[in-house]
């Protein structure tokens, strides 16, 4: 006879386990439940769980501490804990079932006997079996005619047997013992040949005359209740089936869509519409995967941060990879490659004096893409093809610069009046009040749109990257937003950003800030100009603030504003000698090999500090004598914005400082200050840094400043002290340079005398830090931070427009 068997075979390497089933023997139920429930609690006890414990198995355990089945595989999972619900079920409702249908079966054949034994006493009469009992005899064989009733028989009142059926199954039994049986509850006899019903009813109302004794075959009963234990057990089966078949395609296909979804999710692309569920399912999952995509995003920017120097090989690479090269523009308003027609008629190409020119002109090297700036060179008009774009560098052409003709009124009105009369001196505090005109506004707007539309007719997608460069075109965001939606519009701001107080005097403060939040991510140099800028929005504007994750939502469009400090690309390659700069810089001023300099380099801009520095050098000669013909200070400064009559003021009141200067300390062949007011090229410059013993930057506001990292990434040597501003954004980074308050003239003479005067071994030991920390946070890292980002942002907005999309299908 087959057994119910479910066992395990063997636990697989990777620690599944490998089952056995054998068919279950029904016809042995209700033992084979019980048999069937013991199997199962067994194998699972026994084997499976065992098999969890497997080396290899990697079993789950949940927060509540319980194990999981994930070691199983995922049919099993819900088809074991159904089994063993389902057999516990058949193990307590069949026992019941077949109670009940005994019970109805004993009530049936009770009724059965008593109405035999009714038809017997009419059938006798007046008369008892004694008195006759062939009649009775006849009567007690018709009766086992019947296929259920295997014997009758007639017990008289002493106990004794009367008459009884031809083959009376129970012969052995007494009359005593039947009656004993007939009492029992349920009155059941066990016969050699199964089991039997019995029944003792009196032959008439005297009770204690003789009896009728009936033995009725149970077995018929025993025969349906199998039956019936077979089709429940059958009913169960099927039923679980069912329900685990159902289950195990419910379980699968929402599985299967909710991993298509979040995987989607994760991707940012092809959200599927997970299977069965709306969107209100999928919710709850959105917030934490946007979290965890910030988090991984956060640690991949420390990771990126942490990991080697940034290389434009690896910037390009990082395009590739986040960025999946999408299309790179940038706009600006200074061109990094201006074409001038010289005197002699032929064409030199100059390298403007812009901070924000050698920032981005290496980025762009490195990325491609296309560059649109004002053409503002003589022969600039001579170089561009029909689309107005040249492929520069000229040496080795990497990317292209398209250029937009301005009028001179234009220029005038966008370029010299709003932007360097307006918002120049409103975003430095330099104390030169800021000039607003309605009509430079208007040319500033209308320049705007042409740089806007400049880059919509240049943009090959519909999504580019486009990177909107500083104060020129605050407006020019939210225009490009306009006509590209899906565009990523980084706007960088160079300088500063003043308080909220300060920037209200603009008549038209809403309309900037909200030009601005057209970006997708604003960046400035600092915290500080981050927060300044947080603070306007909220003066001015309905906006929602989100200070935890440094987001603005305006209009529905979301703009992350973040610090990223603006910096240089670390030198490659050999520089000249120390001794060869030092000395062509000396024999330029006329000086001897010892002569002391400290060099200044900026363009000739009146938030340098440029008045103050060259007090400072008087009163630094005036407090120690002894510097006087051993010191000078070099300062190069590129003439800039000359046709403004603030900077042309400024520029004689600096020739005329200097002058003083140079009269009060100056000696025969000896000058303390010498001004070089043109523009010279980075090699020169380089040479210069490389010359000095003291490089100083006092400006009296300044967004990063980039003169400073130029200086120290020039001192391979590890010599030189540089002075440096505490105005300029700079010096939070830079905290081992001698950190100044130009407004201080004396403090700023003291110190430019320590830095005359430090030692090697401390000139060494504050150079090695400022150049480990330039080398790193170098200009690639700048762009990469805000590439990162960018790529964050699209893949954020791509989700969004995926649940969006999704929660739209009806
Ligand atoms: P700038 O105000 O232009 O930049 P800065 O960062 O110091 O100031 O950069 C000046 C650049 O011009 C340097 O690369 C320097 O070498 C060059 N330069 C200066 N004088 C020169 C000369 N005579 N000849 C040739 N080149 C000369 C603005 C903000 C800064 C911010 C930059 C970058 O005002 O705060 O650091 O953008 O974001």
């Amino acid at each position: 006879m087959h057994t119910v068997g479910l066992g395990l075979r063997r636990c697989r390497d990777d620690g599944a386990p490998v089952f056995f089933m054998r068919k279950p023997d029904f016809s042995r139920a209700p033992a084979d439940i019980s048999i069937c429930v013991n199997v199962v609690l067994r194998f699972i006890l026994k084997t499976v769980l065992p098999c969890a414990r497997h080396p290899r198995a990697r079993p789950f355990h949940r927060p509540h501490g319980g194990p999981d089945l994930k070691f199983l595989p995922l049919p099993l999972r819900f088809f074991l804990p159904l089994l063993c619900v389902l057999l516990l079920a058949a193990y307590i409702t069949v026992p019941i079932v077949d109670q009940l249908t005994l019970r109805w079966f004993v009530k049936d054949l009770d009724t059965r006997a008593s109405l035999i034994t009714t038809t017997f006493s009419e059938s006798m009469g007046d008369t008892s079996p004694p008195q006759r009992p062939a009649h009775a005899q006849t009567l007690l064989d018709r009766i086992v005619r019947d296929e259920r009733v295997l014997g009758a028989g007639i017990c008289t009142s002493e106990g004794t047997w009367s008459v009884r059926s031809v083959g009376f199954p129970a012969a052995g039994f007494d009359c005593a013992t039947l009656a004993q049986l007939a009492r029992k509850r349920p009155p059941l006899a066990q016969l050699p040949y199964g089991l039997a019903h019995v029944a003792m009813l009196p032959l008439s109302a005297d009770q204690g005359g003789d009896q009728l004794v009936l033995l009725h075959d149970m077995s018929f009963v025993e025969r349906r209740s199998q039956i019936t234990r077979q089709y429940l057990i059958i009913l169960f089966v099927v039923l679980g089936s069912v329900i685990a078949l159902i289950t195990l395609i419910i379980a699968q296909l929402t599985w299967r869509g909710w991993l298509a979804g979040v995987q989607a999710l994760l991707r940012g692309e092809g959200l599927v519409r997970p299977f069965g569920m709306g969107n209100r399912e999928l919710m709850p999952v959105v917030e934490e995967l946007r979290g965890m995509l910030r988090e991984l995003e956060d640690q991949r920017r420390v990771l990126h941060r942490a990991n080697n120097i940034w290389t434009p090989e690896r910037l390009r690479s990082l395009l590739k990879s986040d960025l999946r090269g999408d299309e790179i523009i940038v706009v600006s308003n200074r061109e990094p490659y201006i074409h001038e027609r010289t005197a002699e008629g032929q064409i030199k190409i100059n390298r403007p004096a812009s901070g924000l020119v050698t920032a981005v002109e290496p980025v762009m090297r490195a990325c491609s893409g296309i560059w649109i700036a004002h053409g503002s060179g003589s022969a600039d008009r001579d170089t561009v093809d029909k689309l107005d774009q040249v492929a520069v560098p000229p040496e080795d052409p990497s990317y292209q610069l398209k250029r937009v003709w301005l009028s001179e009124e234009e220029e005038a009105g966008y370029y010299f009046g709003f932007a360097n009369e307006g918002l120049w001196p409103l975003c430095h505090i330099a104390h030169v009040r800021p000039v607003f005109r309605a009509s430079d506004w208007e040319h500033y707007r209308a320049v705007n749109q042409r740089f806007a539309d400049a880059v919509v007719s240049a943009a090959r997608t519909e999504d580019p990257v486009v990177l909107v460069q500083d104060y020129h075109f605050a407006l020019v965001p939210r225009m490009v937003r306009e006509k590209l939606p899906r565009a990523t519009i980084i706007t960088f701001w160079h300088i500063p950003w003043p308080n909220s107080e300060s920037f209200s005097i603009c008549p038209w403060r809403s309309e900037i800030v909200d030009g601005l939040l057209g970006s997708t991510i604003l960046g400035f140099h600092t915290p500080y100009h981050c927060k300044h800028f947080t603070e306007t929005v909220d003066h001015l504007l309905e906006a929602n603030i989100e200070q935890e994750h440094s987001t603005i939502t305006y209009g529905g469009h979301q703009t992350l504003v973040k610090n990223y400090p603006i910096s240089i690309a670390w030198p490659e390659g050999a520089m000249p000698p120390v001794e060869a700069c030092r000395q062509e810089l000396r024999e330029r001023i006329g000086v001897g090999a010892s002569h002391l300099i400290a060099i200044g380099v900026d363009r000739f801009d009146y938030t340098k500090g440029l008045i103050e520095r060259v007090s400072a050098v008087a009163v630094m000669l005036e407090r120690h004598p002894d510097m006087i013909g051993r010191f000078s200070l070099v300062q190069v400064a590129a003439p800039t914005r000359s046709s403004l009559e603030e900077y042309r003021t400024f520029h004689e009141r600096m020739d005329k400082l200097v002058q003083d200067v140079n009269a009060r300390f100056g000696q025969p062949g000896y000058q303390p200050v010498h001004l070089f007011a043109t523009h010279h090229d980075a090699v020169t410059l380089q040479r210069y840094y490389r010359a000095a013993d003291a490089c100083m930057v006092t400006s009296l506001h300044d967004g990063m400043n980039l003169v400073c990292k130029e200086f120290i990434a020039a001192r391979d040597d590890e010599r030189g002290v540089l002075l440096l501003s505490r105005f300029a954004g700079a010096a939070d980074e830079l905290p081992d340079a001698l950190i100044i308050n130009p407004y201080s003239i004396e403090d700023t003479a003291d110190a430019l005398h320590e830095a005359l005067t430090m030692s090697e071994a401390e000139q060494r030991d504050r150079m090695r830090s400022l150049r480990s920390t330039v080398q790193h946070n170098n200009v690639y890292l700048w762009a990469a931070d805000m590439l990162v980002d960018a790529a964050r942002t699209r893949l954020r907005e791509r989700i969004e427009a995926r649940i969006s999309a999704n929660r739209k299908e009806p």
